[in-house]
């Protein structure tokens, strides 16, 4: 599949080895549309698809990240849980989750340059990314409860993980809107960085990763998530089975050989 064109939900560009995706209904702050979010998924199984697809990148146009569901058109409101009211499961078991878990799951690195507010559906999106990067302006917003809904999206394992459980239940019970800065401190997000710079800081950390070991990453991104349920022991057994898969590949090779001539490793992914 290759790129999609300007005027739809979600714009996808492949440059220099980073797919980035970027969320394209500013007049809804990038609101989820059922469209939208099936859109992602099909980017997502072609970022397993195609080696030439080393990074993911997800951002959004305008001034948000993503306000989460669309409330007003595609998104929860037409779900019928043929009771004559709507059946969110629904969405959520079609839609939300295949996307949270293609993000999880891809063994490439997913990034999130949050340029605005993220809230709801939209904060936990970008938490399910490896790393985020986020303007100062931006916000990370819980705004569940407001509609009297609970995160979603993979929040509430998200948020404990991040920031503890005591935060955790704060934010989702509250609601409370944390800027960027605070949800660096608190370890929610990687940086917070000048407004102005966001887009250049995420380019550069994509491409720095799309011209890394990918395999090195994938294996990085499997044992943490696996490290949530593992014991140590069986972390042990992963890492080992893992660093003897790495030891066999190119790019350890090439790394070692790049060491020892002192000069820049070359990697290629393999
Ligand atoms: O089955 C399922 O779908 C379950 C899944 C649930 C996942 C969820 O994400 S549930 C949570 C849904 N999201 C929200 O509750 C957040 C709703 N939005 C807001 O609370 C606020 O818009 C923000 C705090 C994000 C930003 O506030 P502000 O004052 O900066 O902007 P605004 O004026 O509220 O929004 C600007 C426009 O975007 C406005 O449209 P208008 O009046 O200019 O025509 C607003 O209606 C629209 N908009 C914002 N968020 C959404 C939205 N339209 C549809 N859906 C939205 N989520």
């Amino acid at each position: 599949m290759g790129d999609i064109a300007k005027d739809t939900p979600l714009q996808a560009v492949l440059d220099s080895g980073v797919l980035t995706l970027t969320l394209n209904r500013p007049e809804r702050l990038n609101a989820m549309s059922q469209e939208l979010i099936g859109l992602m998924i099909e980017q997502f199984d072609r970022s397993l698809a195609e080696s030439e697809v080393r990074t993911v990148l997800i951002t959004g146009t305008g001034r948000g990240f993503c306000a989460g569901a669309d409330l007003a058109g595609t998104g929860m409101g037409n779900t019928s849980g043929g009771n004559g009211k709507p059946d969110l499961g629904l969405v959520i078991e079609r839609l939300y989750n295949p996307l949270i878990r293609a993000i999880r799951e891809l063994p490439k690195p997913v990034i999130a340059a949050v340029n605005g507010v993220a809230a709801g559906g939209g904060a936990n999106l970008a938490l399910a990314c490896d790393i985020v990067l986020a303007a100062r302006s931006a916000r990370f917003d819980q705004a569940f409860v407001r509609i009297a809904l609970m995160p979603d999206l993979g929040g509430t394992w998200f948020l404990p993980h991040a920031v503890g459980d005591a935060r955790a239940r704060a934010l989702g019970m509250l609601g409370t809107s944390v800027p960027a800065e605070d949800a660096e401190r608190m370890g929610m997000i990687w940086q917070a960085v000048n407004d102005q710079e966001l887009m250049t800081e995420a380019t550069a950390l994509a491409r720095r990763l799309a011209a890394g070991p990918t395999l090195s990453y994938a294996a990085i991104k499997r044992a943490i998530n696996a490290a949530a349920t593992n014991t140590l022991d069986q972390q042990l057994d992963l890492e080992r089975d893992s660093q003897r898969a790495l030891g066999q590949s190119a790019d350890f090779k090439e790394g070692v050989a790049a060491f020892l001539a002192k000069r820049p490793a070359q990697f290629t992914g393999r």
